[in-house]
């Protein structure tokens, strides 16, 4: 999460490779689509910044982040993308499943990082409460989104490097 000294959207620099030729997929839970529509946008905005073109931007949903996992295997399955984002959020107070869904979800990502051959980026918001959740999905500490579409070129290069 971020906090008062990092924003989530300020990892974005010089060293994010201009990247013409990648294709990306991302998958976006329907839970809380009101904050899961702004990483969506964020997400896309900073693939199409550096240099991703919009008809290799692969975008599905799903129905909450617990579904995150299945939705990215099945989306690297289909697709064969360089990288696939899974974007989600999960706030505490909504359920006491939050402890459940939180650990499913990284614990399913992890999970496809060790056997996929593609990297999986985790864009899954866990808050505390619904004003955490808008401070970082556009917010005063950034937004979610476009650190993962960062660490998404960053990891799809790192991936190329080490064939
Ligand atoms: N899914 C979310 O993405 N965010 C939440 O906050 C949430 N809450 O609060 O329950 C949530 N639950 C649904 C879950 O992800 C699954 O869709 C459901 O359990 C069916 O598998």
């Amino acid at each position: 999460m971020a906090t008062a000294y990092q924003n989530l959207s300020s990892c974005d620099g010089d060293s994010v490779p201009h990247s013409p030729l990648l294709r990306i997929a991302i998958v976006c839970a329907e839970w809380n689509a009101d904050i899961t529509g702004k990483l969506l946008e964020g997400a896309r905005n900073t693939l199409e910044r550096h240099g991703v073109k919009d008809d290799n931007i692969f975008i599905e949903h799903v129905p909450g982040t617990f579904e995150l996992t299945f939705g990215a295997q099945r989306m690297a399955m289909h697709y064969r993308p360089d990288a696939v984002i899974v974007l989600g959020c999960v706030i505490q107070g909504d359920t006491p499943h939050f402890n459940y869904v939180c650990e499913g979800v990284t614990e399913g990502i992890t999970r496809l990082n060790a056997t996929l051959d593609v990297p999986v980026i985790f864009g899954v918001l866990t808050t505390n409460d619904k004003q955490q959740a808008i401070d970082r999905a556009g917010g005063k500490y950034g937004n979610k989104g476009d650190e993962a579409a960062v660490t998404a070129i960053k990891m799809a290069a790192f991936a190329v490097r080490m064939k």
